[in-house]
């Protein structure tokens, strides 16, 4: 863990305090990756299903959900099933609740341009598998785009390392109302999604965070000419937590090893004006993080965590928003008037009691977030990452009158005549009928 009085440092030593670790693509897994991806792209389903084979032992396979989710839920206490629906009615509830309205402005009488929103008609979902398969993250895909009104929802998995689709995956699967699931993963499961492989059907967007080969390979398909849109990639899991003397150091400590236990390289920061807090701090996140089952991994997160002294809170808001961190937590007294100054961050927890934990799983936002500091230009998905803004222009005789000749005018001004005489030829138009010939 590394301690800095933040106001002392200079510019430099600021940079290096909040720096992440590099994410430098490895030229030897692009072009591993570039392969798999080229060998599907040309040789379709066979070729899909020499890769999937060869890198995960099994042909790739549509499996209908309901049998397995019925043996989901045989297995899993009735606690658990209620709290997985429970997590699917927030987040439904919250993702419908923030469709976009139409928004139509008169910009001159009678001329008049709508916004209206569209969804994307299929998208393609990568749902991470692994030893630990985070189903959560199916139901922070599946629902906004479900309430973004996706009409074909394309989602795949790796199969599990002894085969077959994970229970639990197939239960949130059809509490979403998905009613299949692709077990296949990786690079080749990219291309499939990108080019269509067999009954794999070509996507529009793919989202989903995933491992260095699929977020290359994502990168990749969304390079190539007219490729497929992607969402952001996805870095180690970030929490900063601003807190205040009034913190609770236990609950500060739980919440920052709730994303340490994620992953070794997991960046967990804590900003504090506080040097009572900061002297206990070390004490309880060493003793907690021993205690727990994945006590190495969080351990190892922990080891590069920053706890940073700055002046007073408004220096620990400008520490947040240079650092953009994926999940920031409001540990403060008065939370509400600190988040008029944040400005960049995936998402925020307000408050003592707004555990990020509950954001992981059952608030209602998403949580696939951006990380790596795209939070200052990236929004997390959401339905808008489903939608697509179109606009809509009507115009009555009456606002033609009026705007013609100053189109007109803008064309000419760029040498394009034809334009011009389009504009020209609504003079009128619609008021005299059309000359029968
Ligand atoms: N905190 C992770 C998401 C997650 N947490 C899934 C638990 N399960 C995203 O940064
Ligand atoms: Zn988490």
């Amino acid at each position: 863990m590394k301690f800095l009085d933040w106001t002392s440092l200079d510019a430099d030593a600021r940079k290096t305090a909040l720096a992440r670790p590099e994410q430098r693509s490895d030229p030897a897994l692009q072009a591993a990756v570039r392969a798999i991806v080229d060998d599907v792209r040309t040789g379709g389903w066979d070729a899909l299903v020499a890769q999937a084979t060869r890198l995960d032992g099994e042909a790739p396979r549509r499996v209908p959900v309901a049998p397995i989710a019925a043996e989901a839920r045989r297995s899993l206490a009735p606690e658990q099933t209620q709290a997985i629906a429970l997590a699917v009615r927030n987040v439904e509830a919250f993702h419908r609740g923030s469709l976009p309205a139409e928004h139509e402005v008169e910009t001159v009488p009678g001329l008049s341009v709508r916004k209206v929103w569209r969804s994307i008609d299929r998208v393609g979902l990568y749902i991470p598998g692994g030893k630990t398969p985070l189903f959560s993250t199916l139901l922070m895909l599946a629902l906004p785009a479900k309430a973004a009104g996706v009409r074909e929802i394309v989602a795949v998995t790796p199969p599990r390392p002894e085969g077959g689709l994970d229970p639990v995956i197939a239960l949130a699967a059809e509490l979403c109302g998905i009613d299949a699931l692709w077990t296949v993963g990786g690079a080749q499961a990219i291309a499939a999604l990108a080019f269509g492989a067999g009954d794999i059907p070509a996507v529009a967007k793919i989202c989903g965070p995933g491992n260095a080969w699929v977020a290359e390979a994502k990168n990749y398909v969304a390079s190539l000419p007219g490729g497929v849109a992607i969402d952001m990639p996805a870095g180690p899991s970030e929490l900063m937590v601003i807190a205040d003397e009034t913190a609770d150091v236990g609950l500060v400590a739980a919440d920052l090893l709730s994303q340490a236990e994620h992953d070794p390289s997991a960046q967990v920061l804590l900003a504090t004006p506080s040097q009572d807090l900061i002297g206990r701090i070390e004490r309880e996140l060493q003793g907690r993080a021993a205690a727990l089952p994945r006590a190495t991994i969080a351990q190892a997160s922990l080891a590069h965590a920053r706890i940073l002294r700055t002046a007073d809170l408004g220096e620990a808001a400008e520490v947040a928003n240079l650092y953009a961190p994926e999940h920031l937590s409001l540990a403060v007294a008065e939370p509400a008037a600190l988040v008029g100054a944040i400005r960049n961050a995936g998402a925020v927890f307000a408050g003592p009691l707004a555990a990020e934990t509950f954001g992981d799983y059952l608030a209602g936002s998403s949580h696939v977030l951006p990380t790596d500091g795209a939070a200052r230009a990236w929004s997390g998905v959401s339905v808008y990452t489903f939608l697509k803004a179109m606009s809509v222009q009507t115009v009555t005789p009456e606002a033609a009158a009026r705007i013609a000749a100053p189109a007109a005018a803008l064309a000419r001004l760029e040498g394009l005549e034809a334009h011009a005489r389009a504009a020209d030829a609504r003079l009128g138009a619609g008021t005299t009928p059309p000359t029968r010939l």
